[in-house]
């Protein structure tokens, strides 16, 4: 049972006040810890000792704020196994899937030390010989990081890592949902030595904590993943701040597109595993399956057949292919969801609910909802992120129909699509709007040192993961004359 504290200028503090508790979604009599409900005086402590570390952070070398985090790659990777194991308790994706995602919080930070000695800026051309001009990167100062509980690990380092690198300091709120794996994330930024006050992190909820985060002014930039609702507010929030920048990463209504020469094996293994993994729970899964009417039967029939066979159960047993989903709350949106399609008039192919038995009924478990229908502009369930096992298949009679269908949604974040012909697939990336393009692969498993970010409601067009230096810097022109009289660009004449 972890007694959680919030971690500010390096301590872990005790708050008085009110707590929750966090129960693990598998087996919810398991209580997992107990953690505290921040409230604004914490707020106020937390942003104020990230301020009072930025000078003497930001005046390190780049080099030396790189060793900090090799350090801490050390650390998680001896804590690997019982990292992966409480996250997996915590959010309930399976076991083998929480190694991943340690491993891919891990490679971030992998990542962002072999950065900490490679260029950080430009040498600039100039009209003037004799001038030398550069573009050169300084850091922002306190960053807000406000991250959801679907990747509880990965998230956090994906947004914490380049921050720190290039000298920002950070205030931290994890989702209220996954407490316990950030606390050990912090355990580890303790031991490591991170200089006081450099990491601070606050338990609590999106309203009393994250919200005010948001509002306050010392917060130069906001980095958000998680709804769009959310994402939305905060967007709003952060125009009325003069020097505010945010990053929102805001989900997804992905689709698998599958054409008519598809591999019908391949096309079925990637809609499963992107429909049903973290049973639907990422910003990445497939909601929609685009289908050739030509491979449809066939496909259709496949799909069914491998998703009735998907083990879903106790998340440690690495056998399952999938948990439960995170809460009850969650649980019974997505049920509604369910509901809703079938008033739309669906067919349904699958008929979702909850999972009953000894092994599930202390938990959220839901089997998987799929179903076909035409397509539809006016249908809420094909526009709308569900975030569980909750999947269309849509049929199409040709390329055109695919992109049209695949482009009707306000969401643009993965696409992937299914054919071996390499000019389809080319109609498919210039004209599908989307941040992340697969051909042949899941929608899930982007890999760490690419961009990661959506058109539309899905972002805000600042991409998080390897290229987010250029949401937590601030672009400088540095120029400097090695002659003796002073030229001017542009022909300026300047005889005196
Ligand atoms: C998310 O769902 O919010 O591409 C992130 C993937 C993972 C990241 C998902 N690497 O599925």
């Amino acid at each position: 049972m972890i007694q959680g504290k919030n971690f500010i200028g390096g301590e872990f503090v005790n708050t008085k006040g009110e707590t929750f508790e966090k129960r693990n979604p598998a087996s919810t009599d398991e209580l997992l810890g107990v953690f505290p409900l921040s409230e604004q005086r914490d707020i106020e402590r937390a942003v104020e000792a990230a301020g009072s570390a930025y000078p003497q952070w930001r005046a390190l070398s780049r080099v030396r704020r790189g060793e900090y985090i090799d350090h801490l790659v050390q650390v998680l990777k001896r804590e690997k196994e019982s990292l992966s194991t409480l996250l997996s308790r915590e959010q309930g994706k399976s076991i083998t899937e929480a190694r991943a995602e340690v491993t891919e919080g891990i490679h971030m930070l992998q990542y962002v030390f072999g950065t900490s000695r490679m260029p950080f800026g430009d040498v600039v051309s100039s009209e003037i010989a004799e001038k030398d001009s550069f573009m050169r990167r300084k850091p922002k100062g306190v960053i807000g990081v406000i991250t959801p509980w679907n990747f509880p690990f990965a998230i956090p380092l994906w947004l914490i890592g380049p921050s720190l690198l290039e000298g920002n300091t950070v205030v931290f709120k994890p989702s209220r949902e996954t407490p316990c794996v950030a606390q050990k994330l912090m355990e580890a930024v303790q031991e490591v030595g991170i200089p006081l006050g450099v990491i601070n992190m606050l338990h609590g909820s999106g309203e009393k904590v994250g919200m005010p985060i948001v509002r306050h002014p010392k917060v130069v930039v906001l980095l958000f993943t998680g709804s769009a609702e959310v994402g939305q507010q905060i967007r709003k929030v952060s125009a009325e701040l003069p020097d505010r920048m945010c990053a929102c990463e805001m989900g997804g209504k992905n689709a698998i597109i599958v054409l008519d020469d598809a591999d019908v094996e391949l096309a079925v293994n990637a809609s499963v595993i992107s429909a049903f993994k973290t049973s639907g729970q990422r910003c990445t899964a497939a909601s929609r399956l685009i289908v050739h009417t030509r491979v449809l039967k066939e496909f259709q029939k496949r799909f069914v057949e491998t998703t009735k066979r998907i083990r879903i159960g106790d998340p440690l047993d690495p056998d399952n292919f999938t948990g439960p989903v995170i809460n009850e709350t969650q649980m019974n949106k997505i049920l509604q969801y369910n509901e809703l399609a079938k008033k739309e008039g669906v067919e349904v192919l699958l008929g979702g609910g909850r999972l009953k038995g000894p092994q599930y009924d202390k938990g959220y478990f839901l089997s998987p909802f799929v179903y076909r229908t035409k397509p539809n502009p006016k249908s809420v369930v094909l526009k709308e992120e569900v975030f569980g096992p909750h999947v269309a298949i849509i049929p199409v009679k040709d390329l055109e129909e695919a992109i049209a269908v695949h482009n009707d949604t306000d969401y643009g974040l993965v696409v992937s699509v299914i054919t071996e012909d390499y000019r389809k697939a080319r109609e498919i990336r210039e004209r599908c709007e989307y941040g992340l393009g697969y051909m042949n692969l899941p929608t899930i498993g982007a890999e760490v040192h690419l961009p990661f970010g959506g058109a539309k409601k899905s972002g805000t067009g600042l991409p998080s993961a390897s290229t987010l230096i250029d949401v937590v810097t601030h672009r400088t022109a540095w120029t400097v004359n090695h002659a003796r009289e002073i030229k001017m660009a542009q022909g300026m004449g300047v005889k005196l």
